[in-house]
């Protein structure tokens, strides 16, 4: 007979199996490091680029973020701005942050002009897109802004101890609870690089992008991958950029990809061109021409589940009622299928079969 003891250590061992070892096992297929160390987070952090006057802005930004994703995760937020915090943005914003916040300024030599930039000439250009009533046409700060989104974020001190990110704007929402772990699906799937909303580039900002990106492509074959998502940018073969890009105001994506030799050869080719100045090069087309031409086009994700808004645009997953996903705004709102998105060059782009709702009329 077996003694009460020895069946009660086995039980308890058993237990201890089951709760302790099992869950991690099968929540992803595989083990990582971080899974076996006591932090159960992802090698990742918010991050948002932010002037003082941006408080009422973010907060209830930040708010949405924790109360329908970050409560349950507690991930780090990085803030970063050309001049120093407020004490006011400082309190305002840990106060509600379930991580770490951590604020950083960012340095003069990323957000000021490369000495080989023809100022005059940048504000002949900002003066002719201004008169030409170009939306951000005549300022200089938010030529700033692109160039350092585009090709520094991911440089700061702070950020370099992460490997993914989220960017988080102002005056954004999320529509919809998240019940999982974007982050991780990102490590556990190898994507790369995830958007929301996708639409067309007002071509008057990005006049020679697309012939400077080919001769970056002439110079840097290699760096093309053979299975990419040019078909995403362009109707000829590569002649013409039809103007697509991902809203790169929402990006969840893998840092290191934006580190790596293909985008920072890329990124600076661009930068010693000038049209970040001279043009108003934005870096949602520049972080969209390279993902969709570098990237494995297997690595690119359409967070369809993850509701998002930034003004006018939303973007609100599909039959989200059935899905018990609690948005707050009516699945009608959804900019995914309207004439000035590029979610069916997407789709097209990626062999995917559109939802079976796209030809009925909201509108
Ligand atoms: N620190 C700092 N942040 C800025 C500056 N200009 C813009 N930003 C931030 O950069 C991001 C993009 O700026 P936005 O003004 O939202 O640009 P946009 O999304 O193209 O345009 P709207 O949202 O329609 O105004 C936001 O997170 C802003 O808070 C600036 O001069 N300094
Ligand atoms: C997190 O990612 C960064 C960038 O890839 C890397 O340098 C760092 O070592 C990583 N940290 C951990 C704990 O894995
Ligand atoms: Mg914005």
């Amino acid at each position: 007979m077996l003694s009460k003891r020895y069946v009660l250590v086995s039980v308890l061992a058993t237990i201890c199996f089951l709760l302790f070892l099992l869950p991690p096992m099968y929540d992803s297929g595989t083990l990582n490091p971080q899974q076996l160390s006591s932090d159960p987070r992802e090698n990742a952090t918010f991050v948002t680029l932010a002037r003082n006057s941006d408080l009422d802005g973010i907060m209830g930004t930040i708010r949405g973020v924790e109360d329908r994703f970050n409560h349950r995760y507690n991930y780090d937020w990085v803030f970063l701005n050309n001049e120093e915090f407020s004490d006011e943005f400082i309190k305002m914003t840990s106060q509600i942050i379930s991580g770490e916040a951590k604020y950083g300024v960012i340095p003069k030599e990323h957000w000021s002009y490369p000495d080989y930039i023809d100022k005059e000439k940048a504000a002949e250009g900002r003066k002719k897109m201004e008169e030409d009533g170009i939306i951000y046409g005549g300022s200089e700060s938010y030529r700033h802004m692109c160039r350092y989104e585009s090709g520094f974020f991911f440089q700061h001190p702070l950020m370099q101890d992460y490997r993914y990110y989220w960017r988080v704007e102002p005056d954004t929402l999320l529509l919809c609870d998240i019940n999982y772990d974007p982050f991780k699906y990102l490590r556990v799937n190898n994507k790369a690089y995830g958007f929301t909303i996708a639409l067309y580039e007002y071509m008057a900002t990005i006049p020679t992008l697309w012939e400077v990106t080919l001769k970056f492509l002439s110079s840097f074959p290699e760096y093309v991958h053979p299975h990419n998502l040019a078909k995403f940018l362009s109707e000829d073969g590569g002649q013409n950029y039809n103007r697509c890009h991902f809203w790169s105001n929402f990006e969840i994506a893998d840092a290191d990809f934006w580190r790596g030799d293909a985008y920072q050869n890329y990124f600076k080719f661009l930068d010693r061109m000038g049209g970040f100045f001279y043009e108003r090069w934005g870096d949602a087309p520049v972080h969209s021409l390279a993902a969709a031409l570098f990237l494995d086009r297997d690595q690119i994700h359409f967070f369809e589940d993850i509701g998002y808004y930034h003004p006018p645009y939303a973007h609100v997953p599909e039959n989200f009622l059935e899905r018990g996903l609690k948005c707050t705004f009516p699945e009608k709102r959804t900019f995914d299928w309207e004439g000035y998105s590029c979610m069916r060059h997407y789709y097209s782009a990626q062999d995917m079969e559109l939802p079976p709702q796209v030809d009925r009329i909201y509108w």
